[in-house]
């Protein structure tokens, strides 16, 4: 093996490493897991706008796997975001500190600090990659699909700063189906 192949791989491992690892707010998994779009019973639309949501409430059922089209019709940046309050309360942090170090503007994450490692700062590299959030730029689209677990209530929220304050906030109930 060449040295140029083996510092290759030394970099490559090392990028690894950084992926892999867990964010802190990351309790996902206790809420779910992603899943691929072919495992959807349902689509379910969602139209973010400033600042607010096209629908108030969601009901699913545990185990119910639902494909969530999110379309950003607003001006500023908004998220789509599924967890506990908690979690979310967690994630407003983490989207504060973006925005303070100017990873994250009104319209959306700043390209030129994409893939900047931050760990000199103390904080790990600075990523919006956790599986139960997509961030949409105004006029842009995207796809979250989700498998739901045990009955619960849950929160769909906008955690860029300021917007849950505001009321981009849903209830998300996730129970079994009543039987008369
Ligand atoms: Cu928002």
């Amino acid at each position: 093996m060449r040295l140029y192949d083996v510092m290759r791989l030394a970099a490559f491992a090392a990028a690894t490493v950084l992926v892999a690892q867990p964010t802190l707010a990351d309790g996902s998994h206790k809420i779910g897991s992603p899943a691929p779009a072919a495992k959807a019973g349902r689509t379910v639309e969602v139209v973010m706008n400033d600042n607010y949501y096209g629908l108030d409430a969601l009901a699913v059922q545990p185990g119910e796997t639902i494909r969530f089209v999110v379309r950003n019709d607003g001006t500023f940046v908004h998220e789509f975001a599924l967890g506990t309050p908690e979690m979310h309360a967690a994630h407003q942090k983490e989207m504060a500190m973006m925005q303070e170090h100017g990873m994250l503007t009104a319209t959306g994450m700043n390209q030129d600090m994409k893939g900047m490692d931050h760990s000199a700062m103390g904080m790990g590299a600075m990523t919006h990659d956790d599986p139960n959030t997509v961030l949409v730029e105004p006029g842009q689209t995207a796809e979250l699909v989700w498998t739901f677990k045990s009955p619960m209530t849950l929160e769909f929220a906008c955690n860029v700063p300021g917007h849950y304050e505001s009321g981009m906030v849903g209830t998300l109930t996730v129970a079994p189906p009543t039987t008369k």
